[in-house]
């Protein structure tokens, strides 16, 4: 009578690595002989990941672009006992103008990977500023009924690097004698206008006989 058995049992349930099998067989005397063999279980399964929905964010104020952080809404899981590793492209952090693709990818430690994207939109909301001169004090032809009147008007924007700046009366105005006032405007590529707020800044044209 032969007595024989494993370590671990046949029909046991083995995890994902390397596992060694001994095997023995055991006579009546107590004589033992025993062998061994290795079985690797492999991983195959990529592993599950969700990924965030589209965000849709207003440049940080007086910037060109946002900060946007997600990776903590990056979820995934692996049938093995490894946590895997998450990666985005881009990575999390400063986003410009416009929509972006982000594109993560969790990997198991077999090397199995799957990837999953969304969308990030970044637009401008924030109104330019207009600097305007002093008031001018411009000189009439003696011949003539008024004058044209040359000036410069400045409008900064956090993401435009030249808001249209359009004034009412334009330069191409004749003043006549007495004071006008001239309104600007400053609007910027995303048609944010620097009159919504208290940037609308009228010099006044004096006109001297
Ligand atoms: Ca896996
Ligand atoms: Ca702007």
């Amino acid at each position: 009578m032969v007595r024989q058995w494993c370590d671990p049992d046949p029909g046991s349930i083995l995890y994902i690595g390397d596992h060694i099998i001994v095997c023995y067989a055991e006579d009546n005397h107590g004589n033992q002989e025993s062998c061994s063999f290795g079985v690797e279980v492999l991983d195959n399964e990529p592993p599950s990941i969700s990924c965030p929905g589209r965000k849709v964010r207003s440049m940080d104020w007086d910037q060109d672009n946002a900060q946007i952080w997600f990776l903590g809404e990056v979820q995934a899981w692996d049938n093995s006992e490894y946590q895997p590793i998450i990666e985005c492209n881009p990575r999390e952090g400063y986003f410009s103008m416009g929509e972006t693709e982000v594109e993560c990818t969790a990997t198991d430690q077999a090397g199995n990977e799957r990837g999953c994207k969304f969308g990030v939109n970044v637009y401008d909301s924030q109104q330019p500023t207009i600097v305007c001169p002093s008031d001018i004090y411009a000189k009439r032809d003696p011949d003539e009924a008024g004058t044209n009147v040359d000036w410069a008007v400045q409008g900064w924007d956090n993401a435009d690097d030249s808001p249209d700046v359009n004034c009412r009366p334009d330069q191409q105005h004749v003043f006549l004698f007495g004071t006008t006032t001239v309104s600007c405007v400053a609007a910027d590529e995303s048609n944010n206008r620097g009159f919504v707020n208290s940037t609308w800044k009228s010099p006044i044209m004096m006109l001297l006989p």
